[in-house]
């Protein structure tokens, strides 16, 4: 789709079109004058951490297909179906020193091929490979992949392919730590020509305080670079604001633990003629960590709890598995929400859901990977008012304030909200009633209801609040609170009798 645009673009402005991909791209350090007319195509990747395969799958799962070694090979697929002219990588390339060996096959084979499309592979090195990265770099050779920024110097590279060129500035973790942001260094002075110019960096984003090298928006945007790309946070995210450096962290391209839920994969990124900028990401991970919420609110038959839960799983992985080619397995977590009589015994039961279930769509295999109940018992408030304990005083409570604000404001129900309650709180009675006469509740319980009444007149007389709510009915809204408040506390303790 590119070339046929670029082919539309030379022929307009009438100049002669190389071949694309006929030349290899060079690394050109000296300046000169470029003007660059076609959008450049770069494919934006960070966090691959080759030496690491994705976690807490089923034993089953062939290790291979879920490494960031495999990935990367798939990277290198998209660079060239994409004919991409750069392929950045912005840090935590390798996962660690003792990843040598594994990575540095992957590794070379990868931009053997790239440079032999005529793609630079350039890159920075990470708090995780500030020492491994730049061995294999050494061994990797300068032509056709370049690490920038050694020993936490900026340096600066210019990529061009045909007529177009960009500029590279980049910086590589020195150490494990650094604790200042490295832009306080940036001395690069100006290219000298109107190519762009892509930053390329590890870091930690608006962490002041950070040991991963932090740094701020503003700073980023201050500096002298239309884009930059960002590596060490693991969610994909773009931060992008009308004339402003977009701001990129592209993500893991592999998914590595249910820590990283949703799409993963790269970004492929066109800058334009005038710092025009296009961004898409283009998911290439093997694995799919999601969390998936099923209600089962009022479920008394354990059959359907298990109807529930399955339709959800399928329906989401149904969803998941048009979304990327390269999806193979998709790892749940389940939570489970809703009053039931079935809380006791659920957990048990989902227990065996999350061993034995696997599920199929296409090539997508799906998995539960762990089970989070927050279902709440369900209740009988007549029948626990019988009890002689703090449940059964509860109930009791519960119960008075529903029949105390019956027909008169339904704050008084357990489901009440003190903030909408004000507007329909009942007209207030005769002169000389007591605050709110519309609750009545017991003998016992009308102390406890005329201290939160006036507490919470005093709050409605205190200045700040002064004209908000002249006509309300502080026996109501307290009520409405009181009752909030008690059956929060009746679910938890309910909760733990029923798990003790
Ligand atoms: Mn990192």
């Amino acid at each position: 789709m590119r070339r046929q645009g670029e082919a539309t673009r030379r022929a307009r402005t009438g100049r002669v079109a190389p071949r694309p991909g006929a030349k290899a791209a060079r690394v050109a350090p000296q300046h000169t004058t470029v003007t660059s007319r076609l959008p450049v195509k770069i494919l934006c990747c960070g966090d691959v951490h080759i030496g690491r395969r994705s976690a807490r799958l089923p034993e089953h799962v062939d290790g291979r297909e879920v490494s960031s070694a495999a990935c990367w090979t798939r990277i290198v697929d998209l660079a060239l179906a994409e004919k991409v002219d750069v392929v950045a990588l912005s840090g935590d390339v390798v996962d660690q020193a003792n990843r040598y060996y594994e990575a540095t096959g992957p590794l070379e084979a990868g931009i053997r091929r790239l440079a032999e499309a005529g793609i630079l592979t350039v890159a920075v090195a990470g708090n995780h490979d500030h020492d491994v990265f730049p061995r294999l770099a050494d061994e990797l050779g300068g032509d056709r992949f370049r690490l920038l920024g050694r020993g936490g110097r900026w340096e600066r590279v210019t990529a061009r392919r045909g007529g177009e060129a960009i500029h590279v500035v980049g910086w590589s973790f020195p150490e494990a730590r650094v604790r200042e942001s490295p832009l306080g260094s940036f001395a690069l002075g100006s290219p000298g020509d109107d190519a762009p110019v892509l930053g390329l960096l590890h870091a930690d984003l608006d962490q002041p305080g950070s040991d991963y090298a932090p740094v701020s928006l503003a700073e980023l945007r201050a500096a002298p670079v239309d884009f930059w790309l960002l590596g060490h946070i693991h969610a994909p995210r773009l931060f992008e604001e009308p004339g402003a450096a977009p701001v990129l962290y592209p993500g893991s391209p592999q998914a590595l633990d249910p820590g990283e839920p949703g799409a993963h994969g790269v970004w492929i990124v066109e800058v334009g003629p005038g710092r025009s900028f296009r961004a898409r990401m283009v998911p290439l991970s093997s694995v799919r960590y999601d969390a998936v919420e099923v209600d089962v609110d009022g479920v008394a038959d354990p059959a359907e709890v298990d109807r529930r839960v399955t339709t959800a799983l399928r329906a989401h992985l149904a969803d998941v598995a048009s979304g990327g080619d390269a999806l193979r397995h998709l790892s749940c977590r389940l939570r489970v929400v809703g009053r039931t009589p079935l809380h006791r015994s659920i957990a048990a039961r989902l227990e065996a859901l999350r061993t034995d279930l696997e599920l199929g769509s296409g090539p997508v295999a799906g998995y539960v990977e762990s089970v989070e109940v927050r279902t709440r018992p369900a209740r009988d408030l007549a029948e626990l008012a019988q009890g002689n304990d703090p449940v059964g005083l509860l109930a009791r409570l519960l119960l008075a304030l529903e029949a105390g604000g019956e027909g008169r404001d339904e704050a008084a129900t357990a489901a009440g909200a003190a903030g909408e309650s004000r507007g329909k709180a009942a007209p207030p009675a005769d002169a000389g009633a007591p605050i709110g006469a519309g609750v009545a509740v017991s003998e016992d319980l009308e102390p406890l209801l005329r201290d939160a009444a006036a507490a919470v007149q005093d709050v409605y007389a205190a200045k700040p609040y002064l004209g908000l709510g002249d006509d309300v009915d502080a026996r109501a809204v307290a009520a409405g609170a009181l009752a909030r408040q008690a059956a929060l506390l009746l679910d938890e303790l309910l909760a733990q009798k029923e798990g003790a």
